[in-house]
């Protein structure tokens, strides 16, 4: 088998034993005996990367030699989480690595610990990047990823005692990061600012400014039980020279190390907005336009060599290159191809663009207003003189070819320019985006529908609707089941009598759980795991926390970036709502509530005023609710600090039910939604993203659905601004929790009113609109949870029917619709 096959590589446990001392040795230089776990973790972490190593290398050898069509995967974001586990698991070494580890007086589990995340993104974008890079490697598809390497992931969330939200540096990079692999070989000068002279032919040439080094950063990326593993190249920024001599040798040490502060400022941090809500902040900073700008022009740089190696003419480009840009973050990389081609390669213009347009693909991830970015020329045209005038040119022509289409249009021809008029005039990236690409997709069913009918209309009138399609996004079982979930993952291979790798490939084989769903043993062993996770989480939070938790409550979770549309607000005043009607009741009444634990997780942007006030809010009231003697054994909750990928992995298989309760219409997919299920949690959403399809497999009798419907959205808005009903008369029931948190209950009287003042005014999210049936559907959860087994059913039934969630799913589909790549397969012996 591939197993045995592997070359050159450490397989066998006294091998694997000699290795990692041996790493203990020489690469740390320690000795064995007075090692620490951190140690141990590193030892054992190279030891594992010289496997990868090999294979890795072995996989670019072989698709150098035979030269297939390859996709690339621009993402600003790849939020990877923690490596040695799921390396281990795609190896299929994780036993003997864990006795080896064994041997040497250290616990695998312990060790797996040690590891800090890869926390390069904000939330599900960066996340879907990184399920996606395990799913093209595991089916063997020549697909890279192109990113930043940088310095500081999204930061660390700390919570203030009196609930604000404080943010510190995630300096992940401190204790060195084994799984990549710094490649100072591969450099690219990447020019900025300066002039740009028009020649004749469309052609320019573009001079001065300054010059920064791109350096490239590779990670391994493993597929699962197969030698590929593929490429994550991350760039990293630095000074073109170490540092500017004349202003040294004048004496001015500080101006001749400004520049190459500068350079390596373009990596230093990740952005921490996603969907920003401070437009002037995000769109007007040029350190982020340069961040953009360095990376598409490193990754099509290093994209046109590789093509250019092969010896065959530029019209062929498109035969062997496709390029997904996540998001409208690298729609620059248009811009730049048609540079490239056209003035350092002396394609014609129309030629040029004929290949630019056959090699994009543009993946759209919401359809927030907000969140649509653009960028003011005169920025633009300081920072990227060629790019504007080749953005204009592109204008010029798609212009016409609108008023060919639609003559005498000119409201038309506003909406679609590119340039949005105005003072100062801007950039529109979508719109400029879906111009320059082959393809244009949502992430969900509804999503992908509301891009073709919203904020792509005009588009999709223009060249047709077969431009504007749909992937559903995927996660990845290996760490979505397998990896954070090992009891299930094993009662289901032990219960469907196939290899675990078999189920693991092919999701739909869940299905055949279904057969087992009404057997009572079976609904034990499937009720004992849950019930093992949510001790597991339990421990968690007490040694984070402090707190016991009683782990016979129903675990109800709500986990997610901080934001209004997706109405954390929604859920706490909800259960002040639960705490409130629990005081009403007499000692006699309570007893037969059902006790619940609430969790909250998710960080908010830091210049996100009302997202902080929501946390303080959550955490004041946990702070109440939890104290209060009459009401505690029924009802608690907790805000867990830094929520991270190695956090969701310890709370999604304890959850039973969680929350993705979005305003209709604004979560264009949702992917924890898909991580819950397939972990046997229920759900309670809206009918909205992701949830809608989970729904047509799952059968909504299985799912929680409450509140109004994308097409209501709009009228009510309306309603809200022009006949306004106050929420006493709306909603009482919302009234009365508004009036509890003004009056101080809860602490901080005052503090609260911005917030509040959204729902009392012009409520945007609808929240007046949706508590009732939100209540209702709270109501129905608790009715449901009292005969446990039915529970248990759903729960089996539920993950039973994620099978078109895996993210291999996805990827085909964009393999085979979008890219069009095949598998190429390293043998294992070749
Ligand atoms: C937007 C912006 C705009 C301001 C500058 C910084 C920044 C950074 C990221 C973004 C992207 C926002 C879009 C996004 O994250 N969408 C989420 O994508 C998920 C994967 O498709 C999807 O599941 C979520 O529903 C969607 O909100």
């Amino acid at each position: 088998t591939w197993k045995e096959a592997l070359r050159g590589v450490t397989t066998d446990e006294p091998t694997i034993t000699k290795s990692i001392v041996n790493h203990v040795q020489t690469s740390l230089a320690r000795q064995p005996h007075n090692l620490d776990e951190l140690g141990a973790y590193q030892a054992a972490a190279l030891s594992v990367r010289d496997n990868l190593i090999v294979n890795w290398n072995e996989t670019q050898l072989h698709f150098t030699r035979k030269a297939p069509k390859r996709a690339y995967y621009l993402s600003l974001e790849f939020l990877m989480g923690r490596t040695l586990d799921n390396a281990l698991l795609n190896l299929g070494l994780k036993n003997k690595y864990s006795n080896s580890v064994d041997k040497l007086g250290f616990n695998l589990e312990d060790l797996l610990d040690k590891e800090r995340d890869a926390a390069l993104g904000n939330g599900g974008l960066g996340r879907l990047a990184a399920c996606y890079l395990d799913s093209s490697a595991s089916q063997e598809l020549p697909v890279w990823g192109y990113g930043l390497r940088y310095q500081y992931g999204i930061f660390q969330q700390l919570i203030s005692p009196d609930g604000q939200q404080l943010e510190a540096p995630d300096p992940w990079l401190q204790n060195q990061n084994p799984w990549e692999l710094p490649r100072l070989d591969v450099d690219y000068e990447i020019r900025f600012y300066g002039h740009s002279n028009r020649l004749e032919n469309g052609k320019a040439v573009w001079s001065g400014g300054q010059e920064v080094l791109a350096i490239a950063y590779d990670v391994m990326i493993p597929g699962y039980e197969t030698k590929n593993t593929n490429n994550l190249r991350l760039w990293e920024s630095k000074p073109k020279r170490g540092f500017d001599l004349n202003s040294f040798n004048a004496g001015d040490y500080e101006a001749a190390v400004e520049s190459s502060n500068s350079a390596a400022a373009i990596t230093a941090v990740l952005y921490p907005n996603d969907h920003t809500t401070c437009k002037l902040f995000v769109f007007g900073k040029e350190l982020r336009l340069k961040q953009q700008y360095f990376w598409t022009a490193a990754s099509l740089a290093d994209i046109v060599r590789r093509f250019k190696n092969l010896d065959k003419p530029l019209t062929e480009f498109p035969d062997y290159v496709a390029i997904q840009l996540n998001d409208t973050h690298p729609t620059l990389a248009i811009p730049e191809l048609m540079r490239i081609l056209v003035d350092e390669e002396d394609v014609p213009w129309d030629l040029a663009w004929n290949i630019t347009t056959n090699t994009f693909f543009f993946t759209n991830h919401t359809v927030l207003p907000e969140a649509l970015e653009k960028w003011p020329v005169p920025l633009m045209e300081h920072l990227l003189p060629r790019h504007l005038q080749i953005i204009y040119d592109i204008n010029f022509s798609f212009l016409q070819a609108v008023d060919k289409k639609f003559p005498g249009d000119l409201e038309r021809l506003g909406r679609m320019s590119i340039i949005e008029e105005g003072f100062p005039k801007q950039v529109r990236m979508a719109n400029l985006a879906c111009i320059g690409s082959r393809k244009v997709n949502g992430v969900a069913e509804l999503h992908s529908e509301l891009v073709r009918t919203t904020i792509m209309k005009d588009f999709v009138d223009l060249y047709g609707i077969s431009k504007f399609a749909n992937v559903t996004n995927g996660i990845t079982p290996r760490r979505w089941l397998d990896q954070c979930n090992p009891g299930l993952s094993q009662l289901i291979t032990e219960t469907l009598k196939i290899p675990r790798s078999v189920w693991l490939k092919d999701l739909y084989k869940l299905e055949g759980l279904l057969a087992h769903a009404e057997d009572p043993a079976f609904q034990k062993k499937w009720a004992a795991v849950k019930q093992s996770n949510k001790e597991r989480l339990a421990h968690y939070v007490e040694t984070t926390l402090g707190a016991t938790i009683n782990t016979k409550a129903m675990f109800d979770v709500q986990v997610k970036r901080l934001h209004e549309y997706k109405r954390q607000s929604l859920n706490i005043l909800g259960v002040i709502h639960r705490y409130l009607t629990l005081k009403a009741m007499s000692a006699e009444e309570r007893k037969k509530v059902n006790p619940k634990v609430i969790f909250f997780a998710g960080k908010a942007a830091p210049g996100y005023y009302i997202a902080k006030l929501i946390i303080r809010l959550i955490v004041n009231v946990a702070r109440v609710i939890n104290a209060d003697a009459d009401t505690k054994e029924y009802l608690t909750m907790y805000f867990l600090p830094d929520y991270s990928v190695s956090v969701a992995e310890v709370l999604i298989p304890a959850s039973d039910i969680s929350q993705h309760i979005s305003t209709a219409g604004t979560e264009a997919s949702g992917t924890s939604n898909m991580k819950f299920c397939l972990n046997g949690g229920l759900l309670v959403g809206t009918v909205d993203g992701a949830n809608i399809e989970i729904a047509e497999e799952v059968g909504e009798t299985n799912v929680f659905f409450f509140g109004h419907l994308t097409p209501a959205v709009e009228g009510l808005r309306y309603q809200h601004s022009y006949h306004p009903v106050p929420v006493e008369q709306k909603c009482p029931a919302l009234a009365a929790v508004l009036k509890e948190v003004s009056s101080g209950r809860f602490g901080d009287a005052g503090v609260y009113e911005p917030f509040l003042n959204t729902v009392r005014q012009h409520d945007y999210y609808l929240i007046t609109d949706d508590f009732d049936s939100y209540i209702r559907a709270l109501s129905m959860v608790d009715e449901a949870y009292q005969d446990r087994t039915e529970w248990i059913k759903k729960s089996i039934r539920t993950a039973a029917k994620m099978g078109k969630f895996s993210s291999d799913r996805a990827i085909q589909d964009y393999a085979q619709e979008y890219w069009n790549i095949e598998t190429l397969k390293l043998e294992p012996n070749g």
